[in-house]
C-alpha cells in the first residue's frame, strides 16, 4: 500500500478515536499518538525521502492537511473539555459571603505629632497665627541674627551640624523663624503674634531626655508696651492647659543671647513628683522651655525701632512636653518606630 492509502485507512480510525474522547487526558493520548514523533503522520513525512519525485508534493499535502485537521479538531475538543471543567469547578465551589474580613490595622498620628497639634491649637485660640521656616538654614539666620556672637559656643562645630562651614547648616532652634518673620511683618497693620513649630538638629549625644533630632516650637509676640508679666502669663497657661494644675510650674532665670531677660520653665518630674530620679537627673524638675524679652539688638537687626516695641519670644521642647505629659521615660522611644509604643496612642489619633 502506498503512503497515501495508509493515511486514509487511519483517517477513519483518528475520527473514531477522536470522536469517543471524553477527557482532558485522552485529548493528550491521542495527540501523543497520532501526531507526535513517532505517530504515522510524521512517520509518513519522514519517508517521504523513499517516494518517487513527481508524487512527493501530492504525499506532502495530503500528510500535511491531515496533521493540521487532527490537530484542530483535538484543540476544538480540549477547549470544550476545559470549559466544561471549568463549569463544573465553579459549580462546586461557593463563596461564603458571611465570612468576617480580614481586619487592617489602622495608622495614626505619632504622638509627638498629637501634643503639637495640641499646643498649636492652643495658640491659634489666643490669635497666634503658624509660620513655618527652613530646616536648612544660614548661620546668619541660625546665629548672627539672635544675637549670637561669633566666639559663642552654639556656634561650634561640636554643636551645630554644618553643611557648609560656618555658612550653612541644620537649624539648631527654631528661633531664626523670630527673624525671618520680623523682617517680612508690618508693623502699621498691626502687632506680629506667631509660632513656629518644626524640626531641629543639635550634636548631643542621645540620652533619656536629649535627641539629636528634635522638635521645638517657637512663640513670638511684638507689639507696644509687651512685658515680662505677658510671657509669664502666658506660659503659665499653657503649662496648665497642657499639664493640669497639679504639675508645678517654675520659672528660672536665664541666659539666651537673644532674649533680656531670660527664663527657663521646669515642670516638676512626672516619674518623682519633685523628689529627685533618674529621669530628673535627681532635682526634681524637666526642663521644657527657655523664653525672655526679644533682646533690642534682634529688633534692630529688623528694622524695628527698640524704643517704641518690644515683645517676648519662648522656644519649647514639643518631645520633653510629651514625656511629661505621658510619663515616658525615655526620648529614643520617639524614634525608634516600636509599634508596640506608637500603638499607645493611637486612639487620639
Ligand atoms: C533654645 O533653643 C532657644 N532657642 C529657646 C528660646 C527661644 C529662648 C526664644 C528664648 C527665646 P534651649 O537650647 O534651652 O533653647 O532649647 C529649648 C527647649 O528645647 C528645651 O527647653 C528642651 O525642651 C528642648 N531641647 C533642647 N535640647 C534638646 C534635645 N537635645 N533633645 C530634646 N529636647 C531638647
Amino acid at each position: 500500500m502506498d503512503i497515501i492509502s495508509n493515511l486514509q485507512a487511519i483517517e477513519g480510525q483518528i475520527a473514531e478515536e477522536i470522536q469517543s474522547i471524553s477527557s482532558l487526558d485522552d485529548v493528550q493520548a491521542i495527540r501523543v499518538k497520532y501526531l507526535g514523533k513517532k505517530g504515522p503522520i510524521t512517520e509518513a513525512l519522514r519517508h517521504m525521502k523513499d517516494i518517487d519525485p513527481s508524487e512527493r508534493p501530492k504525499v506532502g499535502a495530503y500528510a500535511n492537511e491531515l496533521k493540521n485537521k487532527v490537530a484542530k479538531e483535538l484543540d476544538q475538543k480540549q477547549a470544550v473539555l476545559e470549559e466544561e471543567a471549568l463549569n463544573q469547578k465553579l459549580m462546586a465551589e461557593t463563596i461564603d459571603v458571611t465570612l468576617p474580613g480580614k481586619q487592617q490595622k489602622l495608622g495614626s498620628q505619632h504622638v509627638i505629632s498629637q501634643v503639637m497639634e495640641e499646643i498649636e491649637d492652643l495658640f491659634l485660640d489666643l490669635g497666634y497665627i503658624i509660620v513655618e521656616g527652613p530646616e536648612i538654614e544660614s548661620d546668619y539666620y541660625n546665629f548672627k541674627r539672635m544675637n549670637l556672637p561669633e566666639d559663642h559656643p552654639a556656634r561650634d562645630m561640636q554643636d551645630t551640624f554644618y553643611i557648609e562651614e560656618n555658612k550653612v547648616l541644620l537649624r539648631t532652634h527654631t528661633s531664626p523663624v523670630q527673624a525671618h518673620a520680623m523682617d517680612q511683618h508690618d508693623f502699621s497693620k498691626g502687632p506680629l503674634q506667631m509660632i513656629s513649630p518644626g524640626k531641629v538638629y543639635r550634636r548631643d549625644s542621645d540620652d533619656a531626655t536629649h535627641s539629636h533630632q528634635f522638635h521645638q516650637i517657637e512663640g513670638l509676640v511684638v507689639d507696644k508696651n509687651i512685658g515680662l508679666s505677658d510671657l509669664k502669663g502666658t506660659l503659665e497657661l499653657f503649662a496648665r492647659h497642657l499639664f493640669g494644675g497639679d504639675r508645678q510650674v517654675r520659672l528660672r532665670p536665664s541666659y539666651f543671647p537673644f532674649t533680656e531677660p531670660s527664663v527657663e520653665i521646669d515642670i516638676s518630674c512626672f516619674k518623682c513628683g519633685g523628689q529627685g530620679c533618674n529621669i530628673c537627673k535627681k532635682t526634681g524638675w524637666i526642663e521644657i522651655l527657655g523664653g525672655g524679652m526679644v533682646h533690642p539688638n534682634v529688633l534692630e537687626m529688623s528694622g524695628i525701632d527698640s524704643e517704641e516695641y518690644s515683645g517676648f519670644a519662648f522656644g519649647l521642647g514639643p518631645d520633653r512636653v510629651a514625656m511629661l505629659k505621658y510619663g515616658i521615660e525615655d526620648i529614643r522611644h520617639f524614634y525608634q518606630n516600636d509599634l508596640r509604643f506608637i500603638h499607645q496612642f493611637q486612639e487620639r489619633g
